[in-house]
């Protein structure tokens, strides 16, 4: 018989693309059940062409689960992760609440996939979409060059914060469409008012360098979680990480640029080898032909796009690289079904 999947947080901005990934891979499900919090009870959503009920969480919905994947705030994973784990599910758990808990493998199909067997919790942690929409080229150029050192800055998209996030930039948007803003200090704060929604500052003709919330010495939670994790995923616990993150007017797609040192000499005909090759990496590189990734154009694909692929001009042991991921899909929703579908086959080989 074929597993039981559980979505949990099926109505939020990461549940919907769930929802379509799952109707879009082979069909390895036996039931799905959707469930959410309570005030989203009842609503119908679809899910491989069939309209299924939300259910609202609760141990009940648990029982008789194989895997459950949750897309749902970090303290409301915190409480139901370990009572579904508890009830004999595998959770696939894509909130911050246990991605350093050492006793929680932190995976990526593409570049640790046997840490997802070792799981003392029961629990699996999916990356932060930050991290995960860099991470499957720089594990393949480190499987070859070894890692030393990550300079990074990232071009998050509000969808990371999001439903709020989208509403927010399309309200804001629609506030200074048509305005002649941008000439004077102070324009866009003026139109926009205090809907900054989950931003501190207005995010439509702007930048705002801040994503999450504030840690010590000035540092944000997006930032530790780009630095720890990546650490973690490629197991480099001393990895010296660099990271600025940053908020663009960008509905879905997360951007990174990235300054990465190997252990020696590196070129680029190499490096292009390597990522041209690499599963989940599409090179799209010739800036004399226009090419080269956007977010317009990754949005709604499932890889890692790479482009501006040079050689650092003082330093002939490093890289640097323009990298794009659709952070709802490989960011969140398709590595938190990759996994699924890891534990499910594992499941499947050992029944
Ligand atoms: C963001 N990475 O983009 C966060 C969401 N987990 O806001």
């Amino acid at each position: 018989t074929k597993p039981t999947l559980a979505v949990v947080g099926a109505t939020g901005a990461v549940g919907s693309v769930m929802l379509q990934i799952l109707s879009q891979h082979a069909d390895i499900w036996g039931e799905i059940r959707l469930l959410a919090s309570p005030r989203s009870a009842g609503r119908k959503l679809a899910v491989r062409g069939e309209e299924v009920e939300v259910m609202a969480i609760s141990e009940e919905a648990f029982v008789g689960v194989d895997v459950a994947m949750f897309d749902v705030p970090d303290e409301v994973a915190a409480h139901w992760a370990p009572i579904a784990a508890a009830l004999g599910a595998i959770v696939v758990d894509n909130s911050g609440a246990f991605r350093m808990d050492p006793d929680v493998p932190l995976v990526v199909p593409e570049v640790n996939p046997h840490a997802a067997r070792v799981r003392p919790r029961g629990i699996i942690a999916n990356p932060n979409c930050t991290t995960l929409s860099m991470i499957v080229a720089l594990g393949a150029l480190h499987a070859e060059f070894g890692l030393r050192e990550l300079v990074v800055s990232s071009y998050q998209a509000v969808s990371g914060a999001g439903r709020a996030g989208i509403d927010t930039l399309r309200q804001q948007l629609s506030l200074v469409a048509g305005t002649e803003l941008g000439t004077k200090p102070g324009d866009v704060r003026r139109v926009v008012g205090d809907n900054t929604g989950p931003f501190p500052e207005p995010v439509a003709l702007n930048v705002v360098p801040w994503a999450g919330s504030p840690r010590e010495d000035g540092w944000s939670s997006e930032e530790m979680k780009v630095r720890d994790e990546s650490r973690k995923i490629l197991g480099l616990p001393q990895l010296r990480v660099a990271v600025t993150c940053v908020r663009v007017p960008v509905v879905t797609t997360h951007s990174l640029t990235v300054h990465a040192c190997f252990e020696g000499e590196v070129t680029v005909d190499r490096a292009r080898e390597i990522l041209a090759t690499a599963p989940g990496v599409v090179l799209f590189d010739n800036p004399e032909a226009g090419e080269f990734p956007t977010p317009a154009d990754v949005v709604g694909t499932d890889p890692t796009w790479v482009g501006r692929v040079r050689r650092a001009l003082d330093d002939p042991t490093a890289l640097e690289l323009f990298v794009c991921g659709d952070n709802l899909r490989k960011g969140a929703a398709l590595n938190t079904a990759q996994i699924a579908e890891l534990v499910a086959e594992e499941l499947g080989a050992t029944a």
